[in-house]
């Protein structure tokens, strides 16, 4: 609910935050009939004068199915979340969009700063096109990506709220993903992990383009990514 606040900036953003909220109900209701039947219980049964305290062991048959039928209850609820949970995993981490229609983007992570290779005109990363940027990554709106993360030296967490999209990077590993920005915009960045003293100090920006500002964007750092393959 609180993530309302915040836009959805992705094709999968929505459905994220619909498995986010199908728990908050569900929690959120077993959480109100459980202090409904606290307080009841707490009212109902109060001390009164003349009266003894009973000890209830609880393993009665009639009493222990007080503890058996809403646990029963909130196993079902628990198929509702796992079924609703794994359809978004195996959509976000499972399933890669296909090439050439998505492109490629690598992501390196560092203490603390993210370097964002960009695939340039061609659209093929390792190219001399290749537009490398610190801090910035630029994308183009309702395409989708492919990122191939990584990490120079610890675990960090490659951010967008904006997109829902959280993963770790491990160093030794390569870790691809994707996402398809369906919005334009400037938005955060962020390492999600503690990552050391500058963790804090961290921060990207993604910058959602149409393809026309996207493409100007890439004619203006041409030189750039040619002067840097000519080192
Ligand atoms: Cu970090």
């Amino acid at each position: 609910m609180i993530e309302y606040f915040l836009e959805q900036g992705s094709t999968y953003a929505a459905s994220l935050d619909g498995v986010v909220n199908l728990i908050g109900v569900l929690v959120g209701f077993w959480f109100m009939a459980s202090l409904g039947a606290f307080l009841f219980l707490i009212f109902r049964f109060r001390k009164k004068p003349n009266q003894k305290a009973q000890y209830v062991t609880g393993y009665e048959k009639h009493e222990a199915r007080w503890v058996h039928w809403p646990h029963h209850l909130i196993l079902v609820c628990d198929i509702f979340i796992v079924i609703g949970a794994v359809q978004v995993w195996v959509d976000i981490k499972q399933t890669l969009p296909e090439e050439p229609e998505a492109e490629r983007v690598r992501i390196i992570s560092q203490q603390w700063a993210w370097t964002f290779v960009h695939a340039g005109p061609d659209g093929k990363l390792d190219t001399a096109d290749d537009i490398p940027m610190i801090d910035e990554l630029h994308v183009e709106v309702n395409k989708p990506y492919i990122y191939e993360l990584s990490s120079l030296d610890v675990l960090h967490d490659f951010s967008v709220p904006i997109f829902r999209l959280k993963q770790d990077s491990i160093p030794g590993r390569v870790i691809t993903g994707w996402f398809e920005p369906t919005i334009t915009g400037e938005y955060d960045i962020q390492c999600a992990e503690i990552c050391g003293i500058g963790h804090g100090l961290m921060p990207g920006r993604i910058y959602i383009e149409s393809s026309q500002k996207h493409a100007a964007w890439q004619a203006q750092q041409a030189p750039i990514a040619l002067a840097a393959t000519a080192q």
